[in-house]
């Protein structure tokens, strides 16, 4: 069988530059969805299996490994992001709340440089055995507010159990209630490959859409 002709071929992905701050950045105005959560969630792994490449996002055992925010293109089509984590204890105070500002600013930016065809999705990534913080929250919130297609994805499911991998998508189900605009959940292993399909397809309708 053929493959469609339009389909995004995420292993076209390459890395295009590392902001630590974002005027400098001259793709802002580019069709993208950008990788948001927790420390250590598994945003930049999830990235790497999205596009078949290892070694394209850099990841680490250790929380606050993603820094900045790093632009990875396919052509000159589409972007691809990969954010700062929140919610990392460890880091100073100051640099938590600079990469809170980094992070608020890319989404206001990104929305307003090109507001139709700009930031066209969020992928919140939600560690399984931790669910939604509060700060995950406020993220569907001020994406909300924007009015930006989010995608839930719960990572590392191949640590659970069947039964805990059912209460883990119910209780995100639930939780997920009380917000309005589209909001998606997917649980997802990179490990396993698991899921990873299912966040191509919302990926393609999102950026195309
Ligand atoms: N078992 C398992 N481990 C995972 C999975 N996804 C990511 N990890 C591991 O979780 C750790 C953190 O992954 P990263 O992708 O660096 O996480 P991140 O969200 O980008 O972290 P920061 O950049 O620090 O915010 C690494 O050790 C990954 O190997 C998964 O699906 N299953
Ligand atoms: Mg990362």
């Amino acid at each position: 069988m053929s493959e469609n002709p339009t389909a995004i071929n995420f292993r076209l992905a390459t890395f295009y530059a590392s902001y630590p701050e974002l005027s400098q950045c001259d793709i802002l105005h580019y069709p993208q969805i950008a990788f948001v959560g927790r420390s250590n969630a598994g945003k930049s792994s999830l990235l790497n299996a999205l596009c078949d490449n290892k070694k394209l996002a850099r990841t680490s055992n250790s929380p606050g490994r993603t820094q900045t925010v790093v632009m990875f293109t396919l052509k000159e089509d589409y972007a691809l992001v990969d954010l700062p984590g929140y919610g990392y204890a460890k880091t100073s105070k100051t640099m938590r709340q600079s990469w809170g500002i980094l992070l608020e600013n890319y989404v206001k930016q990104a929305v307003e440089f090109n507001p139709e065809k700009g930031l066209l999705g969020l992928v919140i990534v939600v560690d399984s055995r931790r669910l939604l913080q509060d700060m995950d929250k406020q993220m569907i919130e001020f994406a909300n507010f924007y009015g930006i297609n989010i995608c839930i994805f719960l990572t590392k499911i191949d640590k659970l159990n069947q039964q805990q991998k059912q209460q883990a998508l119910n209780q995100t189900q639930k939780e997920l209630q009380d917000y309005q605009n589209t909001t998606v959940l997917m649980g997802s292993s990179v490990q396993k490959k698991q899921g990873i399909d299912l966040l191509s397809q919302w990926m393609q309708q999102n950026l195309q859409s």
